[in-house]
């Protein structure tokens, strides 16, 4: 069983790069579980909504706010990922909210040049004290549309953002082109299981999947406690997060997957 714990060096990569990857943050037993959730329980691939990139590509996202007793909501309050959000965000953490993105074989699309921030800021957040931990739930590569980043780009602060193709938000294209220039771009290719921290003003995006293989991705996001929303808006404000042990995945997933999985699921899909 993974016992991930945040190394000083992790977190001195997090400062530096805005991100660092930690490879079998869930182990096979535990990513063949997430597996058997995501076949058994059909309501998030139902619910997923199409997003379109700028190329003609649509990829599908579902999201959700509660972080319960369902695989998904043990994940995101696991010991391994709310410990270390702690540690990058230096101090107590809630779950900000989690989503699936979802790219079919051949026709997945892509997600534009964007920083989370660009986007979250409008939720009211004053400081940019969020980060998401990207897990592979498929093998992630160049050719299926694996997550893509800048390194050092989120000390670059906020970049604005404006609608990009129908549903999507990028950050500046006349910003991020001279960014590129001088920071290096790294394709992130990860195993099932591997997972990405990342700093909510680090620049990513994620190409098109031109394999014959699906790619899913299943992101944890979390805010600072001392900077839920300002002003109430559309998105919850704090609420505690009650983490879970590391062992919580295991002992509670082969009995979730027996049982019927749906009613152990908590998750409320927002559109
Ligand atoms: O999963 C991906 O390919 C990118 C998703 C992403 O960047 C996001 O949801 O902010």
């Amino acid at each position: 069983m993974c016992a991930y714990r945040i190394t000083g060096e992790d977190f001195e990569t997090y400062q530096r790069d805005g991100f660092f990857v930690v490879r079998s943050l869930f182990d096979v037993e535990e990513m063949s579980l997430l597996h058997q959730a995501v076949e058994v329980d059909k309501s998030l691939s139902e619910a997923a909504y199409e997003v379109h990139d700028t190329q003609g590509g649509t990829a599908k996202l579902a999201i959700w706010n509660g972080a319960g007793d369902d695989l998904y909501g043990l994940v995101a309050r696991s010991e391994r990922i709310v410990n270390t959000m702690e540690r990058l965000l230096d101090g107590e953490v809630y779950h900000w909210h989690s989503k699936m993105t979802i790219k079919d074989p051949y026709t997945g699309g892509a997600w534009e040049w964007h920083q989370d921030y660009g986007y979250w800021y409008s939720y009211a957040c004053l400081y940019p004290d969020l980060a998401t931990c990207w897990i592979a739930v498929d093998k992630a590569t160049q050719e299926n549309g694996c997550l893509q980043v800048l390194v050092g780009s989120h000390r670059l602060g906020r970049i604005d953002h404006a609608p990009a193709g129908a549903t999507q938000s990028g950050a500046d294209p006349e910003r991020v082109e001279a960014a590129m220039k001088i920071l290096k771009r790294e394709f992130c290719e990860l195993e099932s299981g591997d997972a990405i921290f990342f700093h909510s003003n680090l620049l990513h995006c994620s190409g098109l999947n031109k394999s014959p293989s699906p790619r899913w991705g299943f992101l944890c996001c979390y805010n600072a406690a001392r900077n839920s929303p300002y002003k109430v808006i559309r998105h919850p404000q704090y609420s505690p997060l009650a983490k879970v042990p590391d062992t919580a995945i295991k002992e509670a997933g082969l009995k979730l997957v027996n049982q019927d999985y749906r009613k152990a699921s908590h998750y409320q899909l927002v559109k």
